[in-house]
C-alpha cells in the first residue's frame, strides 16, 4: 500500500473504504453536535468535519425553526452555525491544516475556492456587441434568427444604473429579506437580509457561494420596480396576457460574489431572456440549442434543471481540457444587457461582486419554441392556461403554428388504435398522474453500527451511530441517527439526535459491501476548553 493510502487509512480506519465525496455525503447527515465532535476523532475526521459545505447545510436547516430573520453571518458557515447555539463557549482558533495528509477531493474544493480568477477574467469576445440598435434591426438580426447579442447604452436612464451598487442598495434595501438559491431542510428557499448577504459576500470562502436569486423581490421591495424598466426590445411578452398567479416565474433579482454563478442550463418553457448587469462583471458562455455543452450530463437533461457541474467545478475540471468547439463567449460589463435566445445553453461565472436583473419572455418570434416546450413537457395546466389567455388575442399565431402543435401532440401521445381522435382538447383534460405511494417504504436492508474502543483515556466520548438504509421505489433512502455521552465535566449528559431521511445513492453500494461487520472506531475526546491544536497531538 502506498504511504499516502496508508496515512489515509490510518486516520480514517474502516471509513477509508469511502472516498472523500462519499464521506461528505455521510457527514452531511450529522447534526451540528455530532459534526463538531467528529473533528476530534482524527486528522482526517477533522478535515472532513470542517468542510464549509456541511456547516452551510446545517445553517440553512437551522434557520427553518428560527424563521430565518435572525441569521447573522459570522465569517464562516461553521462559526455561523456554532455561535447560534446558546451554550457554546465562544473562542476562536486558527483552523488547522495537515499538509502531509492526502485528501484529494477536499484539496480540489480548496483549490476551487482559492484559484485566482484573473486568468478567467479576459476572453476572446465572440458575441456581437451593439449600441443604438433599432427594434427592427434587433428583430431581424438577432431575435428572428435566434442569435445572442450584448446591448449597450440601454440602462443609463434607469435609477438602478446608479443606485444598484452594493453600497447604495444596502442603504435603501439593507433590511429587506431576499431569497437565495439555498434550500432549507423543509424544502423552502433560504432567505436573508441584504445587509447580512453583503457581509457574507465580503468574506465567504466558499467554492460554490450562495447566490441571491429572488423572483419575489417586487413584493418585499416594490420600489425596485420603479428603478428599472423592461427595455423596448423585450416588451412584447405574450405571458403578460396571463394573470400574475397563472404565469410562470419570469423575473429575478440576482446578487452574488465572485465564484458564484449559474451552471449550464436552458431557460424554462422555451423562453428567451435578457439579463442586465448593474454592478460587476459576468463571464458568459453559450452554446446553441442543439449543442450540448461539455460537462453537461445528457442523461440528466430531462430531469435536472442544472444537469451540469457547478461553475467553479466546470472551470477547474472541464474548461482546461476543452476539445470540442469553443462556446460563444464574452464578458458582460457593468451597464450592459445580454439577450439569451430561446433554447440556448448558457453558463455564468460572476468574476466580481455582481448585481443584476433578468426577465424571461415569450414574443411572437419565439412563440413556437415556447409552444413546443409547453406541449412536450406535458405541463398540461400551463399549456391550457396559456392557450386560453393568448389564443383569443393572437389567433393568427396559433393558426400558423397548428401543424407544429399537432406534430408536438403526437410526439407526446402517439395515437393508439383505440384513439379515434387525439385532439389537444382531450390532452388538456387528461388528469392522469403517477403519484408516489408514500407508504411503499420497504424493509430495512442494512444497519451499520460503530462503537468506540473504551480504553483510550479518561476523557471519553462514546458515540453510537446508526445508519439505516431503505429502498423506496428505486431510490435508496438513508436515515442516520446518533447518540453520545460525554464523560467530562458534563458527565452524564446525553445528546440524542437523528437526521431526516434523505435521498442518497452513490456511496451506499460501497458500504453495503462490508455491512455485515460492525465498525469499530476509536474516539479520543478532549474537553472543548482545550483548543484543537493542543489536543490533536495525540491524534493520528
Ligand atoms: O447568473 C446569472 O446571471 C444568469 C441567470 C440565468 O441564467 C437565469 O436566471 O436563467
Ligand atoms: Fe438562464
Amino acid at each position: 500500500m502506498s504511504s499516502r493510502k496508508a496515512r489515509r487509512k490510518d486516520s480514517l480506519g474502516f471509513f477509508s473504504v469511502l472516498d472523500d465525496d462519499e464521506l461528505l455525503e455521510l457527514f452531511v447527515q450529522f447534526d451540528w453536535e455530532s459534526l463538531r465532535a467528529c473533528a476530534l476523532v482524527s486528522r482526517y475526521f477533522y478535515l472532513i468535519s470542517h468542510q464549509e459545505e456541511l456547516w452551510k447545510e446545517l445553517c440553512l436547516a437551522a434557520y427553518v425553526e428560527n424563521k430565518e430573520a435572525n441569521f447573522s453571518w459570522k465569517g464562516t458557515w461553521r462559526r455561523t452555525c456554532l455561535h447560534r447555539g446558546k451554550n457554546y463557549p465562544s473562542y476562536s482558533y486558527e483552523r488547522l491544516s495537515f499538509p502531509g495528509l492526502p485528501a484529494p477531493r477536499l484539496e480540489d474544493k480548496y483549490q476551487r475556492a482559492t484559484m485566482p480568477l484573473e486568468p478567467l477574467s479576459s476572453v476572446r469576445r465572440t458575441i456581437d456587441r451593439r449600441s443604438n440598435l433599432s427594434m427592427e434591426d434587433f428583430i431581424r438580426e438577432y431575435e428572428t434568427p435566434n442569435r445572442p447579442v450584448i446591448l449597450c447604452n440601454v440602462t443609463s436612464s434607469w435609477k438602478a444604473s446608479t443606485q444598484w451598487m452594493t453600497g447604495h442598495f444596502l442603504a435603501k434595501y439593507g433590511n429587506v429579506m431576499f431569497k437565495t438559491n439555498g434550500t432549507t431542510d423543509d424544502g423552502h428557499t433560504f432567505k436573508m437580509t441584504f445587509q447580512e448577504y453583503v457581509r457574507y459576500m465580503r468574506d465567504n470562502k466558499d467554492d460554490k457561494p450562495l447566490y441571491l436569486f429572488d423572483n419575489k423581490f417586487m413584493q418585499r421591495a416594490p420600489d425596485m420596480m420603479e428603478e428599472y424598466e423592461v427595455p423596448f426590445f423585450f416588451r412584447d411578452d405574450l405571458f403578460d396576457l396571463m394573470s400574475d398567479e397563472d404565469r410562470p416565474d419570469y423575473r429575478w433579482f440576482l446578487a452574488g460574489p465572485a465564484r458564484s454563478g449559474s451552471p449550464y442550463h436552458q431557460d424554462p418553457h422555451g423562453t428567451s431572456a435578457w439579463n442586465a448587469l448593474l454592478q460587476g462583471r459576468k463571464r458568459w458562455t453559450l452554446y446553441p440549442p442543439h449543442q450540448i455543452p461539455p460537462g453537461v450530463d445528457p442523461s440528466l437533461i430531462d430531469t435536472e434543471y442544472y444537469a451540469s457541474p457547478d461553475v467553479m467545478k466546470y472551470y477547474a475540471r472541464v474548461h482546461p481540457k476543452l476539445t470540442q468547439e469553443p462556446p460563444f463567449e464574452d464578458i458582460l460589463e457593468e451597464g450592459e444587457i445580454i439577450f439569451v435566445p430561446s433554447g440556448w445553453w448558457h453558463q455564468v461565472l460572476n468574476l466580481t461582486d455582481t448585481i443584476a436583473i433578468t426577465q424571461n419572455f415569450c414574443s411572437p418570434r419565439n412563440f413556437q419554441h415556447v409552444l413546443r416546450d409547453l406541449i412536450s413537457k406535458k405541463n398540461r395546466s400551463l399549456w391550457s392556461d396559456f392557450r386560453r389567455s393568448v389564443q383569443p388575442r393572437y389567433p393568427e399565431l396559433f393558426a400558423s403554428a397548428q401543424p407544429m402543435i399537432e406534430a408536438a401532440m403526437k410526439m407526446v401521445h402517439p395515437p393508439t388504435e383505440s384513439d379515434s381522435s387525439s385532439s389537444d382538447e382531450s390532452d388538456a383534460n387528461d388528469t392522469s398522474s403517477s403519484e408516489e405511494d408514500d407508504d411503499a417504504m420497504m424493509e430495512k436492508e442494512v444497519e451499520l453500527i460503530y462503537t468506540p474502543d473504551s480504553s483510550s483515556g479518561s476523557l471519553m466520548l462514546l458515540v453510537h451511530a446508526r445508519i439505516d438504509l431503505f429502498m423506496r421505489d428505486n431510490t435508496i433512502l438513508v436515515r442516520a441517527s446518533s447518540n453520545y455521552l460525554m464523560e467530562d465535566e458534563r458527565k452524564g449528559t446525553v445528546h440524542q439526535s437523528s437526521s431526516d431521511v434523505t435521498r442518497l445513492g452513490r456511496w451506499i453500494p460501497r458500504i453495503v459491501q462490508f455491512s455485515t461487520a460492525a465498525l469499530q472506531c476509536k474516539l479520543r475526546y478532549c474537553s472543548h476548553h482545550i483548543t484543537p491544536s493542543n489536543s490533536l497531538w495525540q491524534l493520528r
